[in-house]
């Protein structure tokens, strides 16, 4: 059903994007074809218990064996903008020293394929899928791994600029950092809190020098940007440890990233609060310059909010070692089958506050979607009310977002098929299109049908 769509789209300005979002990981397979290497995510597979069901991505969608067939899919769906990310370990195997041409080659035929559809291509630079022997010389807490993906970005950027007019220099920085090197909950699973801060920077140096790089290389205007996961957070009470864990949140999940990004410094609540927890951002004088090279667009990837307390269940403000708590508490919504609760809301609130606290940046919704206990019929369709309430009320919240005076140019769903989902292996599905992971066949669910007729209608407008 698409009652209520007419106005939905009504509040959504012309010339809005609409698209689907994948990972090169994610979707691939193909770990070893035409001279690619390990990258984290592959070693990180191998160690046993780190991902649900013992999945890996050696397989996955096997899309590099499909591509063409499901860049007609896209087409079918009727979306404008396909965004994928490129594979590094695939374009410069070894992280550093000439291009491997084999590997690039698959992205160079993918986006003419997407163009000859008459779909723009939106290219992700990193999403997560670093080579292995970056890790081993030190990974992304060491400036060094910076330098080396300016290095391999303008490998990309060079074979494909004169195509591809929309760059995403790293996809959800906070997690390559957080999730991967302080909570081990990602590759390549490392759990050193300096370490991760360490990262932070130099994911954020890495995405200036690209972008500097890029910009001075590109033939004509690109938009070039980055992609953040970020989100509202919440006090749980207007009491002062609420409130104050509610700061320390957004500090970690939101202003750590956008205020060197976008005003060339870090916020000083948040070095104060990491100096606090023995950890330093390494900065070297000149670095903020660069982090903070002009973007054009931001991407929100947005999936739900939290609302946090300061108080230990015991009633208790500081832990053991006298650190603040900080401890996300439910806000009593419905919850997707990630168990992450629904709330749009938030991402309204959180649009609004980008534009207010970084005005003149404008957003495009790189990814945004959930994950349901789909359940396929005889022929494989899946009636995803669920996922399709999803859509039209976080869709909702953008365009009042942007009734409240917020700049968003698109918006991205995540994902056009089931996918490797990260640590929960193939068991979470995220996808518009069902893949049955035997036959790797694809089925449109309900959703897909949905977004397809929103996207018309919004066109015919
Ligand atoms: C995105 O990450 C990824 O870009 C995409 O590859 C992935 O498939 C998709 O989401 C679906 O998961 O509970 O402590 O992790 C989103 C990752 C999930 C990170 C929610 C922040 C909340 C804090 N985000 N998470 S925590």
């Amino acid at each position: 059903s698409v009652s209520g769509a007419a106005g939905l789209v009504a509040g959504l300005p012309s010339g809005f994007r609409w698209g689907v979002a994948t990972s090169a990981y994610q979707i691939e397979g193909a770990i070893t074809a035409d001279g690619r290497t390990p990258s984290i995510w592959d070693t990180y597979c191998r160690v046993p218990g780190a991902i649900d069901n013992g999945d890996t991505g050696d397989v996955a969608c096997d899309h590099y064996h499909r591509m063409p067939a499901d860049v007609a899919l896209i087409k079918d769906l009727g979306f404008d903008t396909y965004r994928f990310s490129v594979a590094w370990p695939r374009v410069q195997p070894h992280g550093k020293g000439p291009v491997n041409p084999a590997g690039l080659g698959f992205y160079d035929r993918l986006v003419d394929e997407l163009l000859a559809q008459g779909i723009d291509p939106w290219v992700t630079l990193y999403h997560w899928d670093l080579p292995q022997e970056l890790e081993d010389a030190g990974g992304w807490p060491v400036r060094d791994t910076a330098y080396r993906f300016a290095e391999y970005s303008m490998l990309v950027f060079d074979a494909l600029k004169d195509r591809v007019g929309t760059w995403t220099t790293l996809n959800e920085p906070w997690c390559s950092a957080m999730l991967g090197y302080a909570y081990g909950a990602h590759a390549p699973g490392r759990r050193e809190y300096p370490a991760a801060i360490a990262a932070v920077h130099h994911l954020l140096l890495g995405h200036g020098l690209a972008t500097s790089q890029m910009r001075e290389a590109a033939p004509r205007p690109l938009d070039i940007g980055i992609t953040l996961n970020v989100a509202t957070a919440y006090p749980a009470s207007d009491a002062e440890p609420d409130v104050d864990a509610a700061r320390r949140a957004d500090g970690m999940g939101r202003r750590i990233y956008l205020d060197p990004l976008v005003h060339g410094r870090y916020p000083a609540d948040v070095v104060a609060d990491l100096a606090r927890e023995g950890a330093t951002l390494p900065v070297v004088d000149g670095d903020l310059e660069i982090i903070s090279a002009p973007i054009d667009v931001l991407g929100v990837n947005y999936y739900f909010s939290q609302k946090f307390t300061g108080y230990a269940e015991d009633g208790s403000t500081v832990d053991a070692s006298g650190l603040p708590i900080s401890r996300d508490v439910p806000l009593g919504k419905p919850r997707t089958a990630m168990d992450w609760e629904i709330v749009p809301e938030g991402f309204t609130d959180l649009l609004v506050s980008i534009a207010r606290d970084y005005p003149g940046l404008p957003m495009v919704i790189t990814e945004n979607g959930s994950a349901f206990e789909d359940v396929p019929d005889a022929n494989g369709f899946v009636d995803d009310t669920d996922r399709t309430a999803y859509f039209t009320s976080h869709l909702t919240a953008v365009a009042e977002a942007i009734a409240q005076g917020a700049d968003i140019r698109g918006y991205l769903a995540w994902s056009l098929m089931d996918n490797f989902e990260w640590a929960y292996g193939y068991v979470k599905r995220f996808g518009i299109v069902r893949v049955d992971y035997e036959t790797q066949q694809r089925t449109p669910k309900a959703s897909a049908a949905y977004l397809k007729e929103l996207a018309t209608q919004h066109r015919a407008r």
